[in-house]
């Protein structure tokens, strides 16, 4: 498909248009398209007589209602996506010939895939555990996949410990406990035992495991790849997806709660949000390091335990992916979408990351029994924009109806086609990258430091965050049953931080250690720290707290909030409208039942002259919450009453006022500062 700018951005969308079907309104009938007449007795000998062989109907609704499940995905079970576009800021062609990087302003059509690691299908989105960021980009030259994390490193350095690394994670085997979560021995012992996984726990035990949002995670591809410019020059670039919000977190008592509160919080929050036109944004930036400078630095550029420091190699921003479109149907889409680190196009390759060439392999060796069969490509979320023709033939669900008696290359009887392309039409060719050694079953020395980058990221962290890792660990190994697997654990991030070691073994019960062995790293990368992340307050939700005979500025604080666009929702005592003391009218979308602290940024809190005892309890309970979890709270009229009674130990982050506009001002700066970490919670 070589068609215009517009058409290549709604080509997946037309695509996927020829497989929708719309039922409203049809009759029913059976899959062989024949009418039905009944479809709530199955056909029997008799009014109480047993069911009948020969209803067709009801064993064909049985059948496909039996084989509905397929096997989740192995790792990344739970996930959610949504499709989106791509749009280039600028000219990648000195760079690569990839053709969707080449023309500014040109855009391409995305299904992009959140996941959390570790829990099955239907777990709970708060664990902590690393985000899956996969991004399907449907390019005129056919799919190329970025299938990433949002963080930026890995446990291990080399795949086949890939198979050891899940199991110790996943629940244990004789008890199938714990769900979603790496609190628990089997897991502790394989980091203990397995140190390359040093530097990726520190960021696992830091915010970044507890997202607020899908929305607000940065993405990375992990590995080093390659580009390659039309000149057949190759560079080293890694990709990072930053989003315009920012990188932000929930604290853990949060997201513990938030599982039980609404397990399906990330996503809803994405689903919401683009329903109502606030479409997650983030800009894709490259790292490019040229083939001469390959050995410069004091780390192995192709070890994904590893970051390029963006202070040394920046982030260059290229581009920006939009996503605005919900899915129609969670299976057909989101379960059925089959993501390979190996879809490439011409101008990016591989590089000999020991992690990404076992990839390779894996995923479509995953797909063939998740999706059933070599046919997966066929699915209408899978298939690529652009025409595809080969001779690969027949297997279980084809679709498509290839005509003609050759199936062979070469051949004589169809003119020797489908042919092949030269370079110049587009045809992929390898790197030729010069390769010289011996078959050994081996790691690098260049592989061997463990802890370097582990200190990098924990000198590069503020103090609020560096309690929280600590924090973390000491969850983490307080739920460890085995004092040797805490030990262990404590002794080698004693290789990081004494004092973060010595501060977690006192919590959880085992020696300190007393020495660092580790390396003296100084250095630290101000990019690593969410303190310095983008803080504004656009889609950031608001609980207003509001009871009978409300002020009459409340719903013109509201219509404000909205008009800066952040989401006030009124929660109270009872579902129904209410009313102000100037006979106004709000209806209340959430009840102290239905509605938690814990569901929103900050909270707002109002009250009203009619309000029960019962209120000021229940809004009593939202505050203390909101408070211990570090977030803005504004108060007005009787609002501010119920703070004053409450004699919180700080009144950081906390705006009293009853004046709008100078109220407003205050309050939205608050909502941006997202957590106040100087807040004296006791
Ligand atoms: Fe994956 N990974 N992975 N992974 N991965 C899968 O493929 C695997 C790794 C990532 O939303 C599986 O289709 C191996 C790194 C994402 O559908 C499986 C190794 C990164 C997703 C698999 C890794 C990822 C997967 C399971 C070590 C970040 C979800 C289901 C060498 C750069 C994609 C599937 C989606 C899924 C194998 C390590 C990202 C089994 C062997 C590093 C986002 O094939």
């Amino acid at each position: 498909m070589r068609g215009n700018k517009k058409e290549l951005a709604d080509s997946k969308d037309k695509q996927l248009e020829n497989y929708r079907a719309h039922d409203e309104g049809k009759k029913m009938t059976t899959n062989q398209g024949l009418r039905v007449s009944e479809d709530e007795f199955s056909l029997k000998a008799g009014e109480r007589g047993p069911t009948l062989m020969e209803d067709f109907h009801f064993r064909e609704k049985m059948t496909h209602f039996d084989h509905e499940r397929i096997p989740e995905r192995v790792v990344h079970a739970r996930g959610y996506a949504a499709h989106g576009e791509f749009e280039l800021y600028e000219s990648m062609k000195k760079y690569t010939k990839a053709k969707f990087l080449q023309e500014p302003g040109s855009k391409t059509p995305v299904f992009v895939r959140f996941s959390t690691v570790v829990g099955s299908r239907g777990s709970g989105e708060l664990a902590r555990d690393v985000r899956g960021f996969a991004t399907k980009f449907y390019t005129e030259e056919g799919n190329y996949d970025l299938v990433g994390n949002n963080i930026p490193v890995f446990f291990i350095q080399d795949a086949v410990k890939f198979p050891d690394l899940i199991h110790a994670v996943k629940p244990e085997p004789h008890n199938e406990i714990p769900q979603a979560a790496t609190a628990h021995d089997t897991f502790w012992d394989f980091v203990a035992n397995n140190q390359e996984s040093a530097h990726m726990i520190m960021w696992a035990m830091s915010d970044r495991a507890i997202p607020r949002s899908f929305r607000m995670m940065e993405g990375f591809g992990v590995h080093t790849f390659r580009f390659i410019n039309e000149d057949g020059e190759a560079f080293f670039v890694k990709f990072h997806w930053k989003p315009t919000l920012g990188v932000h977190s929930v604290v853990w008592d949060e997201a513990q709660k938030l599982n039980g509160k609404n397990p399906d919080f990330h996503r809803q929050d994405l689903y919401e949000s683009i329903e109502c036109g606030d479409y997650p944004e983030y800009e894709l930036g490259v790292q490019i390091i040229s083939e001469k400078d390959e050995f410069v630095f004091d780390f192995d550029i192709l070890d994904p335990t590893k970051i390029w420091p963006e202070e040394d190699v920046p982030v260059k921003i290229i581009g920006k992916m939009t996503l605005n479109r919900n899915v129609d149907n969670v299976f057909a889409e989101t379960e059925q979408v089959a993501f390979h680190p190996g879809n490439v196009v011409p101008g990016i390759d591989f590089t000999n990351d020991p992690l990404l060439q076992g990839r390779l392999f894996s995923y479509t060796d995953t797909q063939l029994i998740r999706l059933g069969g070599p046919n997966f490509h066929e699915l209408p979320i899978n298939r690529p924009v652009c025409p595809f023709h080969n001779n690969q033939r027949d297997g279980y669900g084809r679709q498509t109806i290839n005509v003609g008696r050759v199936s062979y290359h070469k051949n004589s009887l169809a003119n020797n086609t489908p042919s092949l392309s030269s370079v110049d039409e587009g045809g992929y060719t390898h790197y030729q990258e010069k390769i010289d050694g011996r078959k050994v079953v081996a790691r690098s020395d260049s592989f061997k430091d463990h802890f370097s980058h582990a200190v990098l990221f924990w000198n590069s962290m503020s103090e609020p965050e560096k309690e929280h890792i600590i924090e973390a660990f000491s969850f983490e190994l307080g739920m460890c049953k085995e004092k040797n697997v805490r030990q262990q654990v404590v002794d080698m991030f004693s290789n990081v931080d004494l004092e973060l070691a010595q501060r977690v073994a006192k919590n959880v019960g085992v020696q300190q250690p007393v020495i660092n062995r580790g390396p003296k790293v100084k250095k630290s990368s101000p990019a690593l720290s969410q303190e310095n992340t983008v803080k504004k307050p656009d889609t950031r939700k608001i609980a207003v707290l509001v009871g009978e005979r409300f002020n009459k500025n409340v719903p013109v604080i509201m219509e404000a909030l909205k008009n800066i666009g952040t989401h006030p929702v009124t929660v109270g005592e009872k579902q129904g409208f209410i009313k102000g003391e100037n006979g106004d009218e709000l209806e209340v979308a959430q009840t102290f039942l239905t509605g938690d602290s814990v569901l929103f940024d900050s909270i707002y809190v109002v009250g009203g002259e009619d309000t029960s005892h019962q209120f000021f309890e229940s809004a009593a309970y939202f505050i203390n919450e909101a408070f211990i979890h570090y977030k803005p709270i504004g108060a007005s009229y009787q609002g501010r009453e119920l703070i004053e009674y409450l004699n919180l130990p700080s009144n950081a982050g906390i705006v009293m006022g009853d004046a709008p506009s100078e109220f407003l001002e205050e309050f939205i700066k608050a909502i941006s500062e997202h957590r106040f970490w100087n807040r004296k919670t006791y």
